[in-house]
C-alpha cells in the first residue's frame, strides 16, 4: 500500500523524511540509499524507494517502473563502492523469508565471495 496513514509509523519512512539518522550514499528523486546497520558484508547498502509499498511485489504492482528503476540505482551504488559489476541483489519478501522491515528495500552486497545457496 502507499496509503501515507501507512507511514507514520514506518522506520524507512522516517529515514527518507530525514527524521531518522541513516549512513546516506546516495540520494535522487525516488529512492535513498544508505548502510544497513547490520551489515553482512564489507558493502551492504539498502535502496529504499521513497514511496512506501510493503514489499517488492507491492511495489511492482503498484509502480512498475519505480522497481526498475529501484535496480538503475542499486547498479549506481554498486558501481560507486567499487563493486564493478559484482554483486548480489535481494528482497526479502515476508518474515518468513527474513523481511524485518515492511516498507520496500533492495538490498546491495559485495565485497567478498558470496556462497549459494543462501541461509
Ligand atoms: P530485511 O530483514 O530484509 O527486512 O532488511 C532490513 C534491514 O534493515 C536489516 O538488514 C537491518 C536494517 N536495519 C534495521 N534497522 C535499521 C536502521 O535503523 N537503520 C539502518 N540503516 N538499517 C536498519
Amino acid at each position: 500500500m502507499s496509503d501515507p496513514s501507512h507511514t507514520a509509523d514506518c522506520l524507512f519512512c522516517g529515514i527518507v523524511r530525514g527524521d531518522v539518522p541513516a549512513e546516506v550514499v546516495l540520494s535522487t528523486d525516488t529512492a535513498v540509499c544508505f548502510r544497513d546497520t547490520m551489515p553482512q558484508a564489507p558493502t551492504h547498502v539498502l535502496v529504499v524507494p521513497r514511496s512506501h509499498h510493503a514489499n517488492a511485489v507491492e511495489l511492482a504492482r503498484h509502480d512498475p517502473s519505480g522497481l526498475a528503476e529501484l535496480v538503475e540505482v542499486a547498479d549506481k551504488v554498486a558501481e560507486s563502492e567499487g563493486l564493478a559489476g559484482d554483486y548480489r541483489l535481494v528482497f526479502n519478501t515476508g518474515a518468513g523469508a527474513g523481511q524485518s522491515v515492511f516498507h520496500t528495500h533492495l538490498h546491495v552486497l559485495g565485497g567478498r565471495p558470496m556462497n549459494w545457496p543462501p541461509g
